[in-house]
């Protein structure tokens, strides 16, 4: 776990690069399912990267420029409330909020309307996530609209209206040893997730079957939830890149693509293997899987300080082209197949992403028109693939053939390592933990 001091000592920098001025960040908003059944809360990831505070109905405001230089934190939150508790079970409450997650000042969530337009007065700036969600943003116009209404009692309002997300999302770019624990432990049991599908996977199962096994490994080892929902795509599933359906059976020759990682504390894993129903690959698949693999292996190479976003891209895309000349998918020379960009009838998306407490987490990839250089500390995704769908002009044995293989790396002084690595990649180490597979239970 995180400790306090580190989420206080975050607010600290965020209103060190504030000006004098207020920042008002929400929690996400419970959502109904149907009915009166309400989807599993998750709290928003700018809110709990700043506070740690897990409950629904909150509000962090931090103000910065306090006596000079100092900064205050406030937080709104539901009250105790010993009848709900019973029904609903622990909330906080202001006070124990107060001390348990070290703010200054801690309210009832019912005084925010009252409060903020006086917190707000005088205020030369607001920082909050315009557009993010509407109902927030009419609230904060709203008060701001309250305080000009005050002007002639010689009150004013905030001049300036600032996106905190520029400031919160260079922030959370950067991992700090805590949250790398919890990555390489959220990696960990997504590996092993992973692991278990593979001894559990054989012809004639279905593909929820699979996903159960998934989840079953995630929950055991406490983790809370999938970081996103899990992508168990049987044969020619593969080829749909964002299939979630998960209810096909698996036919004995077909390859399975998995693309699923837990969500630990906040913190979400992303992990894709690709392997054989049978636990063999036929020449076709370990053509195309091999491919996928080398050009993974090139574009992790390409990660590290002082490489630009895109290296381990072009790296990946280098060796794919190449591999699709070889094994006549795409013709002519490299140069030209990734000029005409014909590689991507099998290869269309990016080779990665952030990755943090959003599986597609915060931070620019470019910066003035460029790539921006890598720096450690930064975690990303390396996950290059290979899609073949049915077509006249390429070859009948890679039809329906859908490869992607997909690691967590973070980015260190000496170049990178690989979080996920205790997922099985090679040929070999897939096929070797697949033979001795125990009957499903
Ligand atoms: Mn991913």
């Amino acid at each position: 776990m995180i400790p306090i001091e580190s989420f206080i000592e975050r607010r600290r920098h965020l209103a060190s690069q504030m000006q004098k001025g207020i920042a008002i960040i929400p929690t996400a908003p419970e959502r109904v399912r149907n009915r009166d059944a309400y989807y599993p809360y998750r709290f928003d990831s700018y809110f709990y990267y700043l506070t740690g505070f897990g409950e629904p109905e909150a509000v962090l405001v931090v103000v910065a420029g306090v006596d000079g230089g100092a900064s205050k934190h406030i937080l709104f939150c539901r009250d105790k409330d010993v009848e709900r508790e019973i029904w609903e079970g622990f909330r906080y409450g202001p006070e124990a909020a107060r001390e348990a997650f070290g703010f200054d000042e801690a309210y009832s969530i019912l005084k925010l309307d009252e409060m903020l337009p006086e917190l707000m007065t005088d205020q030369s700036a607001v920082y909050c996530a315009m557009g993010h969600a509407t109902e927030w943003d009419i609230r904060v116009t709203g008060w701001i609209n309250q305080i000009r209404q005050q002007t002639r009692s010689g009150v004013s309002a905030p001049g300036g209206i600032f996106d905190i997300r520029l400031l919160l999302d260079e922030m959370r770019l950067f991992k700090s040893p805590e949250e790398l624990q919890v990555m390489r432990r959220a990696a960990e049991i997504s590996s092993g997730a992973h692991r278990r599908a593979m001894q559990k996977t054989r012809p004639g199962v279905n593909e929820y079957e699979v996903e159960a096994e998934l989840l079953h490994e995630f929950r055991r080892h406490g983790a809370q939830a999938p970081a996103y929902t899990s992508i168990v795509a049987g044969g020619a599933n593969a080829c749909v890149l964002h299939y979630v359906e998960n209810n096909s059976r698996l036919n004995d020759g077909d390859l399975l693509l998995i693309d699923a990682g837990c969500e630990l504390d906040g913190y979400a894993a992303d992990i894709t293997r690709t392997f054989p129903v049978n636990g063999k690959f036929s020449p076709a698949q370990r053509d195309l899987y091999q491919l996928v693999l080398s050009a993974q292996a090139a574009a992790i190479s390409a990660v590290g300080p002082g490489n630009r976003w895109d290296a381990p891209h072009e790296a990946a895309l280098r060796v794919l082209a190449q591999g699709f000349i070889d094994l006549g998918l795409c013709h002519g020379s490299v140069d030209t197949v990734m000029q005409s960009e014909d590689y991507k009838r099998f290869y269309m998306h990016r080779t990665g992403h952030w990755l943090g407490l959003d599986v597609h987490d915060a931070g620019e990839y470019k910066r003035d028109g460029e790539w921006r250089p890598l720096q450690p500390g930064m975690t990303l995704t390396v996950e290059p693939g290979c899609y073949v769908r049915p077509a006249d002009n390429v070859p009948r044995h890679f039809w329906n053939i859908g490869v992607r293989i997909e690691d967590d790396v973070l980015v260190t002084e000496a170049g990178c390592e690989v979080l996920t690595s205790a997922a099985p990649k090679t040929v070999a180490e897939i096929e070797e933990l697949m033979q001795d597979r125990q009957d499903l239970g």
